[in-house]
């Protein structure tokens, strides 16, 4: 399905015309019928001769409702640029063709509109006037079809040219990272709020939990409706109607985004390429109303050089008609994406517009060559180049997040994947369940620093441990668990996993020789000792280290072993234990010749070791040693 964009000048017969190809008004509201004009967006569709389901959005031409139809016009695949014969080119048909220009939109047809008010002479002058307009914009030779929606002349012809342009138009990109822009919102007695948009980019299905960001809360998609039909999932390119759950009309505006949480960071500022419409220079620090998606917010152009003047001799103003750099620095957030297109307004003007380099950027130092290359660089990203930088930013990364941050198509992803891998450019980290994790060569020689610097840390605040423990790694890289435990993994052999911690592999506490024979004498008195082990007072860190270093057994409650005798009363327990045999606390206690306290520290220290089991108040074998 593909979504069709009405422009054109106040009065031209935009609405006059999408009633006569669907047979719907798209003007709904009372104050619209009354005055006779457009003042906010109108949807209707229609069936295509070859059988194919567009929808249509109806704009306002008055100069005053710009922002609406920017609103509007922002997710099109082909754009109705309507004129009428009678007038021929006008003040907001410029306009809005500025509009479809900087938006990119290169699917249009001209309609020229009333042709039944004017010979066919005529309507050939204006047709010329309108190709000059088009030339040097994206709609350039653009098809133009005359009609007349009050006699109908020429319709079909129109319904055959969507037709035809849609043919040789792509498939909306689905990255599975769906976005809807709304542009409408609403209550329907006994459903409660609804919100309107296209949607872009993923599917929506009912039941998914969205956010409405920037900022808003989170809701459940209680219903969705395409054309007034109910559906189970809404599709990338669709109209959408969504209905949400947990949400009150109130809580949502125009302009704000429906994304899975968290899919959407707020934008404060981004960096885009920025094109001055001709004759309209863009100066530093010019405040503009800042148009992207449905969305409008208030911003200030930093301009931070030309294109072509990559000398460092950047100016202080992107001159009309050229192309330059700039961070847009808003005075809301915005939910928006890089590769995103906007369009620059003052106050009864558009300036210019551009698409977006990098969203929450850095401040700049303006004129910095080396900042306008790497834009450069980034905006004119291959698939390879664009994975990596998103990777950069965010690693390490689960393939999907990957995709969707990287604006990749799922194909192009996998190949792309594929070849980084080959040429050794990123590693595929394995998990245990679910998505592996994906990690540049660099960085993993920078996590592999980072985990280097933080055991040389702990070992030296901790000299006497074998390993820093799991937790307190992962802490001092701030990973989540599955990325840490991935790439963990993934930096073996160089660091090794020991017990619960890790370490540098071939690393091991050196002792002082005082402490070398603390730990002789500690050993001695534990081997003299027995199971009736000696209540010695350890340093703490000094048990950590005879335990690490398989000298020890510390069973809890003051009772260390030597290692040997914890190895003996193993086996004997083990023997005790065989053919389902149970044993008490006090049966343990005589049997291991010890004290009742130790004994209880020694079963529970085997229970943690799954060698035993409690059985009310006894003792059984540890399943997996049954039938020893
Ligand atoms: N004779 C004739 N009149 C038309 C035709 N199309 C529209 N009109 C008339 O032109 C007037 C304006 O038409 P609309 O469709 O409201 O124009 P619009 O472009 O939607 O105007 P805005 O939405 O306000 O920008 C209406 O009175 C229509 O009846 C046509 O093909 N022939
Ligand atoms: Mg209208």
């Amino acid at each position: 399905m593909f979504v069709i964009g009405t422009a054109g000048h106040v009065d031209h017969g935009k609405s006059a015309l999408i009633q006569a190809l669907t047979g719907t008004n798209p003007d709904r509201l009372r104050e619209e019928q009354e005055r006779g004009m457009t003042i906010d967006l109108g949807f209707a569709w229609m069936t295509l001769p070859g059988g194919r389901e567009v929808s249509i959005v109806d704009v306002p031409g008055h100069v005053r409702f710009v922002r609406h139809m920017l609103a509007g016009i922002s997710a099109v695949d082909l754009a109705l640029l309507v004129i009428a014969a009678d007038e021929g080119v006008m003040p907001q048909t410029r306009e809005h063709l500025e509009i479809l220009d900087l938006l990119e939109v290169r699917n249009a047809i001209v309609v020229l509109t009333k042709c039944d008010l004017v010979d066919g002479d005529w309507a050939a002058l204006v047709e010329e006037e309108v190709r000059a307009a088009l030339d040097g914009t994206h709609l350039e030779g653009a098809l133009c079809v005359r009609v007349s929606s009050v006699t109908g002349a020429g319709l079909d012809d129109l319904r055959d040219a969507i037709d035809r342009a849609l043919d040789a138009t792509t498939e909306p990109r689905d990255i599975s990272r769906p976005r809807l822009g709304i542009d409408r919102v609403f209550t329907m007695a006994g459903f409660g709020t609804v919100v309107t948009g296209t949607l872009l980019d993923g599917r929506l299905r009912i039941g998914d939990t969205v956010e409405v960001a920037p900022g808003g809360p989170a809701a459940r998609i209680r219903g969705l409706q395409t054309h007034r039909h109910e559906v189970q999932e809404a599709l990338p390119g669709t109209r959408v109607a969504a209905n949400l759950a947990g949400i009150a009309v109130e809580q949502v505006a125009r302009g704000q985004v429906l994304a899975p949480p968290g899919r959407i960071a707020p934008v404060r500022a981004f960096d885009a390429v920025l094109r001055a419409l001709p004759e309209r220079p863009i100066r530093h620090n010019l405040r503009v109303a800042v148009h992207v998606g449905s969305a409008e917010v208030q911003g200030r152009v930093r301009v931070l050089g030309g294109a072509d003047q990559l000398d460092a001799a950047g100016r202080d103003t992107i001159p009309g008609g050229a192309t330059g750099w700039a961070q847009i620095v808003l005075a809301s957030p915005v939910a928006a994406a890089p590769g995103d297109l906007f369009v620059l307004r003052v106050p009864d003007q558009t300036v210019g517009g551009g698409r977006i380099v990098e969203v929450n950027p850095p401040r700049h130092r303006r004129h910095s060559v080396a900042t306008i290359e790497r834009l450069r660089a980034r905006s004119a990203g291959t698939p390879e180049s664009r994975i990596l930088a998103a990777l950069e930013r965010t690693e390490p990364a689960a393939p999907s997040a990957l995709a969707a941050a990287s604006e990749v198509s799922a194909q192009a992803f996998a190949a792309a994947i594929r070849a980084l891998a080959d040429r050794g450019a990123l590693h595929t980290l394995p998990v245990a369940a679910g998505e592996p994790v994906l990690l540049t060569h660099a960085g993993r020689a920078r996590i592999h620093g980072e985990v280097t610097r933080a055991l040389a840390a702990f070992h030296a605040a901790h000299p006497l441990r074998w390993a820093m423990p799991r937790e307190v790694l992962r802490g001092a890289l701030r990973l989540p668990a599955r990325e840490f435990a991935a790439v963990l993994a993934g930096l073996a052999p160089e660091i090794e996993a020991r017990g619960d911690g890790f370490a540098e592999s071939g690393w091991a506490p050196a002792l002082a020789p005082a402490q070398q024979a603390e730990v002789e004498r500690i050993e001695r008195a534990l081997r003299a000792g027995g199971t009736q082990p000696p209540r010695l007072n350890i340093d703490p860190e000094m048990l950590t280290y005879l335990e690490g270093a398989g000298r020890a057994v510390d069973c809890g409650d003051g009772t260390v072993l030597a290692r040997d005798a914890y190895a003996s009363v193993r086996e004997r327990v083990i023997a005790l234990l065989r053919d389902g045999r149970q044993i008490t606390l006090a049966e343990a206690r005589d049997a291991l010749d010890t004290n009742r306290r130790a004994a209880q520290a020694i079963l529970e220290c085997l229970d943690r070791d799954g060698v035993t089991r409690r059985h009310g108040d006894a003792r059984v074998l540890h399943e997996s040693l049954r039938g020893r």
